[in-house]
């Protein structure tokens, strides 16, 4: 029996391409030296779409795949997938939840620590040497402080749960807010701000969230505040941060993604009081594993029996 056709958006690695491989016969997109004119020859052959958060799925692709039925995507983030024109068109898209949940939450817990205790910045210090000319300046105490979360989901929750070890108070800003939860609800951000000490973002992506932290948003939070960001770089209005941070009405920022990545705002490069990661929320080998597992279940779901397990 032939294989089932399945397109694969981008490269993700080795591991995934060989177990994919085992049972679909996929077809490279991002191998094709002439992506058009392959769509155009071979766009009809496939059921099931395979991408990645960081890959996506356009409008634009979508039209030129008229049997396509499924898309698995691995990542949580779906705001790169045309989402909407899916379900419009009756195609099922599944991203890969909860399993990232603790390894993002982890990153978050030491975004927070490395910007107000400076430690990559003291990191640099001590190689340079210049400990032998003085001390490092002090930073700011961790334990006790207010922690404001944007965006109380499956990982917000976890951010929320690693804080009581650090007897952070904890609230909260969603569109609504969370049933039977034990975190004080925020309805108004700019409230949300002016109290915490951290603002850490874990909301999804996309229009709805495009810019909610504005310049406005990020003077509430004030001087002494740090924002940490592991949620879209497009939720932040990153010139309004530049200048929050370069000017000192903003303490510090932990930052794991860009509006543009893997372009970084080379102005960010200049300053001190921000950590850069390169989205490396989910990034462990135990947590990316799982995510492997949880697209190819997906897709065998698809395939059996016609629904996709985690559907968004
Ligand atoms: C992805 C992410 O692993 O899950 C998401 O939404 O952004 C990351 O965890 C990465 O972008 C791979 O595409």
């Amino acid at each position: 029996m032939s294989r089932p056709r399945v397109l694969q958006v981008g490269f993700l690695t080795e591991r995934f391409s060989s177990s994919l491989s085992a049972h679909y016969d996929v077809q490279p997109l991002w191998r094709q030296q002439d992506p058009d004119a392959f769509l155009l020859r071979h766009g009809g052959e496939f059921e099931a779409l395979v991408t990645a958060a960081r890959h996506g799925c356009p409008q634009a692709l979508l039209e030129r795949l008229p049997n396509v039925k499924a898309i698995c995507s691995f990542g949580v983030g779906f705001d790169s997938i045309a989402v909407d024109h899916a379900h419009e068109r009756g195609i099922q898209v599944s991203n890969t939840p909860d399993v990232l949940n603790q390894c993002v939450a982890d990153l978050a817990i030491g975004l927070i620590i490395d910007t107000a205790r400076r430690s990559v910045e003291a990191d640099r210090f001590t190689r340079a040497g210049k400990w032998l000319q003085g001390n490092f300046p002090l930073g700011r105490r961790v334990s006790g402080k207010n922690l404001g979360i944007v965006g109380l989901g499956g990982i917000g929750k976890e951010v929320a749960r690693r804080s009581s070890g650090f007897d952070m108070p904890v609230r909260y800003h969603n569109r609504h807010p969370v049933a039977d939860c034990l975190y004080q609800y925020e309805g108004d951000l700019l409230e949300l701000a002016r109290w915490a000490d951290f603002l850490v973002l874990c909301c999804p992506g996309g229009a709805a969230t495009h810019h909610l932290i504005s310049a406005e948003v990020l003077k509430a939070l004030g001087p002494d505040g740090i924002l940490i960001n592991l949620a879209r770089g497009s939720v932040v209005d990153e010139q309004a941060l530049v200048a929050a941070l370069g000017g000192g009405s903003l303490k510090a920022a932990g930052l794991d993604v860009y509006a543009d990545e893997p372009r970084v705002p080379e102005a960010l490069f200049e300053l001190p009081n921000v950590v850069l990661l390169p989205h490396i929320g989910s990034a462990t080998e135990e947590t990316r594993l799982q995510m492997e597992e949880l697209v190819l279940a997906n897709l065998h779901e698809f395939f059996a029996r016609g629904r996709v397990l985690t559907g968004v």
